[in-house]
């Protein structure tokens, strides 16, 4: 999705001019894919635009680095406080926010511990992930043949740039068969999640979406509509998911902060009913919640 340029990105303690925001080829994590990253939405509320759930967001990105050895020279709340003034000097209501820390220039070698690490967040307008009618007419979802990270071989629950090939491959292979995402499975079989969202199944009125353990990502999305959903009175919670439950589900919807909730109808050409009930109401009350419409979740808006 092409990126339309906003007049300011943070690197390293300071706003530059986005033409500015260069970095050298020898960059250590291009060479080697060790950096870490976050995906965060700011949406217009009546307070103003406000960063939806940027604490949790933040606390991910430490949490990554933190599984890869890498120290963050920023602590959470200089990101928090750094995130805001991005958004701000864009003079955008609503922006896709993508933090990164990375390893820099000056080492070469896979020893990453002489490398400095360094810190961006840039921002820019970005619509709809999966397309504008993902809700109501839904995405085809295709099994990938490439297997999601065993932990054992990268972490799946950091958010790291290298995880990002096994996503590619299984996102590129998807939309080559004339599907519109990948659906991926953990070594074990078990379903992880899709190349850039959680999924969810519904079956026998129980809400189901795989664990950390079965390689998911925890995602910040995931936890938002599980709490959605409980208030909704639906019996959601994580639990192990075969690819049975899907072909099978009463209703699929996978979701992520730039997806949102995304509606599947069908799963390996096997149809979902789409969009079910339960669907509907969980994507309009995260709409609600993300423009600060529900009180109940005000408090995940956080303000400039
Ligand atoms: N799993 C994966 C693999 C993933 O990339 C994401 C987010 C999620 C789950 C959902 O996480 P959360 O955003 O915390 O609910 N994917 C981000 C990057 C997408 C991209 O193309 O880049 C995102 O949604 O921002």
């Amino acid at each position: 999705m092409p990126i339309t340029p906003t007049p300011k990105i943070w690197m390293n303690g300071e706003l530059v001019a986005w033409d500015e925001a260069r970095i050298h080829v020898l960059t250590h994590t291009l060479h080697y894919g060790m950096g870490v990253f976050e995906g965060i939405r700011a949406y217009a509320t009546s307070d103003g635009p406000a960063v939806f759930r940027l604490t949790e967001h933040i606390q991910r990105l430490h949490r990554s680095a933190h599984m890869l050895g890498m120290e963050i020279p920023f602590s959470v709340e200089e990101l928090i406080a750094a995130t805001k003034a991005t958004v701000a000097s864009t003079g955008l209501d609503e922006c896709y926010i993508r933090p990164i820390a990375y390893f820099g220039y000056g080492e070469m070698g896979l020893n990453t511990l002489p490398c400095s690490v360094d810190v961006s967040i840039a921002c820019w307008p970005w619509g709809a992930y999966l397309g504008d009618d993902a809700v109501e007419k839904g995405i085809r979802l295709k099994t990938s043949s490439w297997t999601r990270h065993d932990h054992n071989i990268m972490p799946p629950a950091a958010k790291t740039t290298g995880n990002y090939v096994n996503s590619s491959l299984a996102k590129v292979e998807a939309l080559r068969a004339g599907y519109d995402e990948a659906v991926m499975l953990a070594p074990n079989g078990l379903v992880a999640e899709c190349s850039g969202e959680n999924i969810f199944v519904s079956r026998h009125g129980m809400l189901l979406t795989p664990p950390l353990s079965a390689g998911a990502l925890e995602g910040i999305t995931q936890n938002t509509v599980i709490t959605i959903a409980r208030d909704l009175g639906f019996d959601a919670r994580t639990d192990n998911l075969a690819r049975s439950d899907l072909y099978i589900a009463d209703e699929a919807f996978v979701c992520g902060t730039a997806a949102e909730v995304s509606a599947v109808n069908s799963v390996d050409d096997r149809s979902i009913p789409c969009p079910g009930p339960m669907t509907r109401a969980i994507a309009a009350a995260y709409s609600d919640a993300v423009h600060g419409r529900d009180d109940r979740y005000r408090h995940w808006c956080e303000t400039l």
